[in-house]
């Protein structure tokens, strides 16, 4: 059985957060995902996601196509979450490319494209400006 893993902070889920973790799922028999702290969303991004991380946890654990959600703390160590989680696949965005290739040694490590036209950013954005 293949365990496939995804991180993000997946704040105003979105179609662009559905379509990953559904590919995503398609790489194993088992996803895990990682949810990123409001810490590390900061460290990442330089502002706070609008959803509580409690919440963020449980909007993504909602899908049928998750099995798991973690708390992802820091960057640098998915190395430790692959190995915990047992992680056969490790799925990003293409936006992430190239980024956890070191992985490759422990874990498959696939970019999928992301869906266009759409982040949580941009939804700030259009709220904060709308037409
Ligand atoms: N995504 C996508 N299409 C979009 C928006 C996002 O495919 N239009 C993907 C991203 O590429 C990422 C996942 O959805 O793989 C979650 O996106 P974010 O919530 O923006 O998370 P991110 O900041 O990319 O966090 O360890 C890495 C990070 O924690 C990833």
């Amino acid at each position: 059985m293949k365990t496939v893993i995804t991180f993000g902070t997946f704040d105003l889920f979105h179609i662009g957060h559905v379509n990953i973790l559904r590919r995503a799922a398609t790489f194993g028999e088992r996803l895990v995902v990682g949810v990123s702290s409001d810490e590390l969303n900061y460290a990442k991004k330089g502002f706070n996601p609008l959803f509580s991380l409690d919440d963020r946890m449980a909007i993504v654990a909602s899908l049928r196509f998750v099995d798991e959600v973690f708390v992802e703390r820091t960057l640098e160590d998915k190395r430790d979450y692959v190995q915990a989680h047992h992680a056969d696949v490790l799925v990003m965005g293409d936006d992430w490319a190239g980024r956890f290739d070191e992985l490759s040694d422990v874990c498959d490590v696939v970019y999928l494209p992301r869906t266009p036209d759409i982040s949580s950013a941009d939804v700030r954005r259009r709220l904060a400006y709308p037409l």
